[in-house]
């Protein structure tokens, strides 16, 4: 169901909690997503054990972003845990904000564990070198909503002909990441997710932010409280 929510008016963020009985944590909740990077902790996190193949299977205009589907054996692998990567999708402006700046996007790799807990890896971009993985992406983005379109190099990986919409190509050659608990940032905000934002952002190109916010203006959820959470940085 996604014609009841979006991001202004009375489907937009301050209205989610009524949507339904699952989403009222998004009214309610006391570890929402996403958050202003601000006052961070220096901890001793591992380096993060990302193991994600180089295609993806199916990309999809879903009516709240553009969406990569990742065929299976895409890793994570996080406090002794293995997480599978599923999708990785797109906010313009970026929903996590550092110091109370934004970025002109941020792109989401949600990956889950077989007890169904979330670890979702942010990564920031801003306006600088193109990106071709993301160029890609716009390139192949459906303009109107509707069921997942096939991607050239997608499944066996080594039989993959066209190149990839790589999903390691997003990510910033600094490995510095943050980590703190969290929710999903759209509808039902279930707070089942670990997050891991990298401290660098990507660069991509402006013409590339530019085609995709001819699709995607604003998607991105208000800044949520901290409560009693810490921002760890490390890596
Ligand atoms: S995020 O990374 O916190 N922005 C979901 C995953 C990650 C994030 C937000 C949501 C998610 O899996 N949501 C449930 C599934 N969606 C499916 C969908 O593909 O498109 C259902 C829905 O909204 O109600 Cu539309
Ligand atoms: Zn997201």
């Amino acid at each position: 169901g996604h014609a009841h929510w979006g991001y202004e008016g009375a489907g937009g963020p301050s209205h989610w909690g009524d949507l339904d009985a699952a989403s009222k944590v998004c009214s309610v909740g006391s570890q929402q997503s996403p958050i202003d990077i601000d006052h961070t902790i220096r901890a001793e996190l591992s380096p993060l054990d990302i193991k994600w193949g180089p295609d993806v299977a199916a990309i999809v205009n879903n009516g709240h972003t553009i969406q990569v589907n990742v065929p299976a054996g895409s890793t994570l692998t996080l406090d002794g845990k293995s997480y599978t990567l599923l999708q990785y999708h797109f906010h313009r402006p970026s929903e996590h904000t550092v110091g109370g700046k934004a970025f002109p996007m941020e792109v989401h790799f949600v990956h889950r564990n077989d007890a169904g807990g979330l670890a979702v890896v942010g990564v920031l971009m801003t306006e600088g070198a193109g990106n071709a993985a993301f160029s890609q992406v716009v390139a192949a983005m459906p303009q109107h909503e509707g069921p997942p379109v096939p991607v050239s190099g997608s499944w066996p990986w080594k039989n993959a002909s066209a190149p990839g919409m790589d999903p390691n190509a997003f990510l910033p050659k600094g490995r510095g990441y943050y980590r703190y608990t969290g929710s999903l940032t759209t509808p039902p905000c279930s707070e089942t997710v670990e997050w891991l934002l990298m401290a660098e952002p990507v660069e991509v190109a402006a013409a590339d932010v530019a085609a995709f916010a001819k699709l995607y203006a604003m998607n991105a959820r208000p800044v949520q409280k901290l409560n009693r959470r810490f921002v760890l940085r490390g890596g």
